[in-house]
C-alpha cells in the first residue's frame, strides 16, 4: 500500500496519445512535444501506471472545438496544411510560414488540427472523469495550452484546452479555481473567465523587464497585481508577478499562504491546475530557479484539499527536466513520491538524462535569489495579493 502525506488515497486517472509525440513545431523551435512521450516513458518505467486508470483517448471532434473558437478561426485551423497556407488569412490569427523562420511563435505544423483536437480531446476526458465522479485527480501532461485565444494563436497554443475543459467542469460543479504555475502568464484562460464569478483563475509568473530578453517585458507582457478582473468576475483574477531568479523557498512563502487565502474565500468544487515546468531551475526560456520538488509542491499542496484536481502540463523547455518533474507529479498524484527512486530506470529515453546525471532530482545551483527579491519585494507582492483575495470577502 502507498503512503500518502495526508492518509487518503485518489482515484486517479492518466491520458496519454502517443500521437502527440512526432508533432514537430520546427527543426528551430523550443517546444518539443516529445517531452510528453519521454514522460510517459519515466512513468512507465517507475510502474506508476497500475496505481492509475488510463483514459481512453478520443480527439476533440470539430463541434467540441466550436464552442471555443470562432467560425474563421476554426476553419483555418481545420484546413491548413503547409500547402495550403496563405500569408494573409494565417497572419490575420497569428500563425505563421512553416518552420525556418525563427521569428515565429506559432508556425503551420503538419497535422496541425489533429495535434489541436488530442491535446484538446484529453483535457476534455479529464475533465469528464472528474465531473462524473470517477476519479479525484485526471491528468493530461500534453495539455496547458494557455495564451490560445477564441480567434488566434499564441504563445505556441493554438487551442485553449484549458478553457475547453473548465467549461465542462462547470456542467457539474458550480465554482472551479484555475492555478498556473507556468512561468509566464496565462492570459488566455484569464481573458475567457475575467467577467464570470464561477471561476476564479491565479496565475504565478515572471514579470518585468530584464532577464534574458534584455531590455524586452518577458512574453506576453501582461499579469500585473492591478490586474483583477471585471463586472461578476471583479477579484475573481489574481496575479501574482514574481522576479527573475525565483527559487524554492520564495515561491513557496508566496504560493502557501496566497492559495490557502483563496481556497478559504473562493472555496472552489473543482481546481484546475496548470503545471507548466518552464519554473523550473534551468530552462531554456523561464529565468525560475525551482527544483523538481519545489515545483511538486504546488501539487502536493493543492491536492491536500481533497477537491477534485485536473492536473495538467504548459511549457517547458529544458525536456529532461520536464520529464522529470511530471513524472514526480504523477507519482505525488497517486502518493507514491517517497516510494520512487531517485536513479532514472533504463526505459529507452535514458540518455536524455546524462546532464543530470540520470537521477530525476537534478541539482538546482544555489545562486541565490535575485537582489531585486528582498524580503520587502516579497512582503510587498504577497500582501497586494492577499489584500486582492480579502476583496472578495466584501
Ligand atoms: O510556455 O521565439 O516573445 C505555454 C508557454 O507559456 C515572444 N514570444 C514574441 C512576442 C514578440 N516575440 C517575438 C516572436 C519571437 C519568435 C521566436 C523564440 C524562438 C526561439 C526560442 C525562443 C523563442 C521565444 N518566444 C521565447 N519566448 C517567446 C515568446 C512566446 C513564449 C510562449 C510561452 C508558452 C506553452
Ligand atoms: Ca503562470
Ligand atoms: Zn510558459
Amino acid at each position: 500500500s502507498s503512503s500518502c502525506p495526508d492518509g487518503r488515497k485518489r482515484r486517479v486517472c492518466y491520458y496519454y496519445d502517443p500521437g502527440i509525440a512526432n508533432v514537430d513545431y520546427g527543426a528551430h523551435h523550443v517546444m518539443v512535444p516529445r517531452r510528453v512521450a519521454m514522460t510517459h516513458g519515466l512513468v512507465t518505467s517507475y510502474k506508476l501506471l497500475p496505481d492509475m486508470e488510463l483514459l481512453r483517448t478520443r480527439p476533440a471532434t470539430e463541434d467540441e472545438l466550436a464552442g471555443i473558437l470562432t467560425d474563421d478561426y476554426r476553419r483555418l485551423l481545420r484546413d491548413l496544411t503547409p500547402g495550403t497556407y496563405r500569408a494573409d488569412t494565417a497572419r490575420r490569427h497569428h500563425i505563421g510560414a512553416l518552420s525556418g523562420d525563427k521569428r515565429n511563435d506559432n508556425p503551420v505544423i503538419d497535422g496541425l488540427w489533429d495535434y489541436c483536437a488530442r491535446y484538446a480531446g484529453g483535457s476534455l476526458a479529464a475533465a469528464r472523469a472528474l465531473g462524473s465522479g470517477k476519479s479525484d485527480i485526471a491528468i493530461n501532461w500534453s495539455g496547458g495550452m494557455h495564451h490560445a485565444c477564441s480567434g488566434e494563436a499564441s504563445g505556441f497554443c493554438y487551442v485553449n484546452d484549458i478553457v475547453l475543459a473548465i467549461r465542462e467542469l462547470l456542467a457539474a460543479f458550480p465554482r472551479v479555481l484555475y492555478v498556473d504555475i507556468d512561468v509566464h502568464h496565462g492570459d488566455g484562460v484569464e481573458k475567457y473567465f475575467a467577467a464570470d464569478g464561477r471561476v476564479m483563475t491565479a496565475s504565478f509568473h515572471q514579470y518585468g523587464r530584464g532577464g534574458k530578453g534584455g531590455d524586452t517585458f518577458f512574453f506576453p507582457g501582461t499579469g500585473s497585481a492591478e490586474d483583477v478582473g471585471e463586472g461578476a468576475g471583479k477579484y475573481r483574477t489574481l496575479n501574482v508577478p514574481m522576479k527573475a531568479g525565483m527559487d524554492d523557498a520564495g515561491y513557496r512563502e508566496l504560493f502557501v499562504p496566497i492559495m490557502r487565502e483563496v481556497m478559504g474565500v473562493f472555496r472552489p468544487d473543482a481546481i484546475v491546475l496548470q503545471c507548466g515546468a518552464d519554473s523550473l531551475s534551468g530552462d531554456k526560456l523561464g529565468e525560475f530557479n525551482l527544483s523538481v520538488r519545489g515545483h511538486a509542491e504546488c501539487v502536493r499542496y493543492l491536492r491536500s484539499f481533497n477537491v477534485p484536481l485536473l492536473l495538467l502540463g504548459g511549457g517547458g523547455y529544458t525536456i529532461n527536466h520536464v520529464a522529470s518533474c511530471w513524472c514526480y507529479e504523477t507519482a505525488v498524484a497517486v502518493g507514491k513520491e517517497k516510494e520512487i527512486p531517485d536513479d532514472i530506470p533504463h526505459h529507452g529515453y535514458e540518455h536524455y538524462y546524462k546532464d543530470q546525471g540520470y537521477k530525476l532530482h537534478y541539482g538546482v545551483t544555489k545562486v541565490g535569489r535575485n537582489a531585486a527579491s528582498t524580503k520587502e519585494h516579497m512582503d510587498n507582492i504577497r500582501n497586494e495579493a492577499l489584500k486582492n483575495v480579502q476583496n472578495l470577502h466584501e
